[in-house]
Protein backbone atom coordinates (compact mmCIF):
# COMPACT_ATOMS: atom_id res chain seq x y z
CA UNK A 1 0.00 0.00 0.00
CA UNK A 2 1.68 3.50 -0.96
CA UNK A 3 1.97 5.65 1.57
CA UNK A 4 3.04 9.54 2.99
CA UNK A 5 5.13 9.85 5.60
CA UNK A 6 5.32 13.76 7.32
CA UNK A 7 6.64 15.28 10.24
CA UNK A 8 4.30 17.74 12.87
CA UNK A 9 6.10 19.86 14.00
CA UNK A 10 10.57 20.45 14.45
CA UNK A 11 12.46 17.35 14.82
CA UNK A 12 15.37 17.86 17.23
CA UNK A 13 17.92 17.21 14.41
CA UNK A 14 16.55 19.93 11.88
CA UNK A 15 15.91 22.30 15.53
CA UNK A 16 19.65 21.33 16.71
CA UNK A 17 21.41 22.45 13.20
CA UNK A 18 20.89 25.94 14.98
CA UNK A 19 19.77 29.51 13.86
CA UNK A 20 22.52 29.52 10.87
CA UNK A 21 21.11 26.07 9.73
CA UNK A 22 17.27 26.94 9.23
CA UNK A 23 17.59 28.44 6.02
CA UNK A 24 14.75 30.65 5.19
CA UNK A 25 12.30 28.34 7.01
CA UNK A 26 12.86 30.16 10.50
CA UNK A 27 11.99 33.31 9.31
CA UNK A 28 9.16 31.72 7.33
CA UNK A 29 7.67 30.19 10.54
CA UNK A 30 8.21 33.48 12.01
CA UNK A 31 6.08 35.26 9.70
CA UNK A 32 3.18 33.07 10.38
CA UNK A 33 3.05 33.33 14.24
CA UNK A 34 4.66 29.83 14.12
CA UNK A 35 7.87 30.62 16.29
CA UNK A 36 8.35 32.09 19.69
CA UNK A 37 12.30 33.42 20.03
CA UNK A 38 15.25 31.02 18.88
CA UNK A 39 16.33 29.81 22.31
CA UNK A 40 12.48 28.99 22.67
CA UNK A 41 12.25 27.85 18.67
CA UNK A 42 9.45 26.44 16.94
CA UNK A 43 5.81 26.66 18.08
CA UNK A 44 4.36 23.09 16.43
CA UNK A 45 0.81 23.62 16.49
CA UNK A 46 -1.47 26.66 17.92
CA UNK A 47 -5.18 25.92 18.75
CA UNK A 48 -6.90 29.10 19.64
CA UNK A 49 -10.25 29.82 20.53
CA UNK A 50 -13.62 30.34 22.82
CA UNK A 51 -14.95 27.36 24.66
CA UNK A 52 -17.98 27.48 27.91
CA UNK A 53 -20.15 24.73 29.32
CA UNK A 54 -23.14 26.94 28.48
CA UNK A 55 -21.70 29.15 26.42
CA UNK A 56 -18.48 30.21 24.42
CA UNK A 57 -17.42 32.63 26.48
CA UNK A 58 -13.80 31.98 27.61
CA UNK A 59 -10.96 32.17 25.72
CA UNK A 60 -8.29 29.44 25.39
CA UNK A 61 -4.59 29.10 23.76
CA UNK A 62 -2.93 25.93 23.42
CA UNK A 63 0.65 26.38 21.48
CA UNK A 64 2.76 23.19 21.31
CA UNK A 65 6.42 23.16 20.97
CA UNK A 66 9.66 22.12 22.48
CA UNK A 67 11.09 25.22 23.71
CA UNK A 68 14.76 23.94 22.69
CA UNK A 69 16.83 21.18 22.88
CA UNK A 70 14.88 18.53 25.26
CA UNK A 71 18.19 16.47 25.77
CA UNK A 72 19.37 19.45 27.61
CA UNK A 73 16.08 20.51 29.02
CA UNK A 74 14.84 17.22 30.14
CA UNK A 75 11.40 18.24 28.39
CA UNK A 76 9.45 15.47 26.16
CA UNK A 77 9.94 15.79 22.65
CA UNK A 78 6.70 16.94 21.08
CA UNK A 79 8.10 16.05 17.46
CA UNK A 80 5.90 13.35 16.03
CA UNK A 81 6.21 11.51 12.23
CA UNK A 82 2.93 10.49 11.08
CA UNK A 83 2.29 8.16 8.50
CA UNK A 84 -0.76 7.38 6.25
CA UNK A 85 -2.13 5.51 3.72
CA UNK A 86 -2.58 6.45 0.11
CA UNK A 87 -5.72 4.95 -1.28
CA UNK A 88 -4.17 5.48 -4.90
CA UNK A 89 -0.66 5.72 -6.34
CA UNK A 90 0.63 9.49 -6.16
CA UNK A 91 2.07 9.58 -9.80
CA UNK A 92 5.01 12.02 -10.68
CA UNK A 93 5.73 11.90 -14.09
CA UNK A 94 7.18 15.14 -16.63
CA UNK A 95 2.89 15.84 -17.24
CA UNK A 96 1.49 14.78 -14.07
CA UNK A 97 2.03 17.04 -10.25
CA UNK A 98 -0.18 14.73 -7.69
CA UNK A 99 -1.80 16.47 -4.61
CA UNK A 100 -2.55 14.21 -2.21
CA UNK A 101 -5.66 16.12 -0.25
CA UNK A 102 -5.52 15.55 3.74
CA UNK A 103 -8.39 15.70 6.11
CA UNK A 104 -7.90 16.75 9.80
CA UNK A 105 -9.96 16.16 12.25
CA UNK A 106 -9.99 18.93 14.85
CA UNK A 107 -12.18 16.93 17.22
CA UNK A 108 -9.29 14.96 18.15
CA UNK A 109 -7.80 17.90 20.27
CA UNK A 110 -10.00 16.98 22.81
CA UNK A 111 -12.13 13.70 22.39
CA UNK A 112 -9.10 11.61 20.87
CA UNK A 113 -7.16 8.81 22.07
CA UNK A 114 -7.28 10.58 25.77
CA UNK A 115 -10.25 12.64 26.56
CA UNK A 116 -9.34 16.35 27.91
CA UNK A 117 -10.96 18.88 29.22
CA UNK A 118 -10.52 22.53 29.02
CA UNK A 119 -10.17 24.21 32.33
CA UNK A 120 -8.41 27.42 33.77
CA UNK A 121 -5.57 25.09 34.64
CA UNK A 122 -4.89 24.05 30.82
CA UNK A 123 -6.88 26.77 28.59
CA UNK A 124 -3.78 29.29 28.09
CA UNK A 125 -0.53 26.61 27.97
CA UNK A 126 2.75 27.38 25.70
CA UNK A 127 5.61 24.58 25.13
CA UNK A 128 5.41 21.10 26.56
CA UNK A 129 3.62 20.27 29.40
CA UNK A 130 1.96 17.28 30.16
CA UNK A 131 -1.60 18.43 28.44
CA UNK A 132 0.09 19.71 25.71
CA UNK A 133 1.76 16.05 25.47
CA UNK A 134 -1.74 14.68 25.74
CA UNK A 135 -2.94 16.98 23.37
CA UNK A 136 0.06 16.37 20.84
CA UNK A 137 -0.82 12.90 21.03
CA UNK A 138 -4.58 12.95 20.04
CA UNK A 139 -3.43 15.39 17.06
CA UNK A 140 -1.29 12.92 15.92
CA UNK A 141 -4.56 11.03 14.73
CA UNK A 142 -6.52 13.46 13.10
CA UNK A 143 -5.33 12.88 10.06
CA UNK A 144 -6.41 10.80 6.96
CA UNK A 145 -5.75 10.93 3.44
CA UNK A 146 -9.42 11.56 1.26
CA UNK A 147 -8.28 11.02 -1.97
CA UNK A 148 -5.12 11.55 -4.25
CA UNK A 149 -5.21 14.03 -7.56
CA UNK A 150 -3.37 12.44 -10.45
CA UNK A 151 -3.17 15.51 -12.73
CU1 LIG B 1 -9.00 17.11 -3.68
Amino acid sequence: MPKIKFGLGISQKAYLLGQDGQAEFWNKAKQKGMSWSWSAGYIFVKLEGKYGATAADMEFMNHTGNMGNVTANNTPDLYREITLNLPTTARVTSQIKPSVHILSDLNQFLSGSKSLTLDTANNMMMGSSQHLVDVTDNLTAMFKVDHVHND
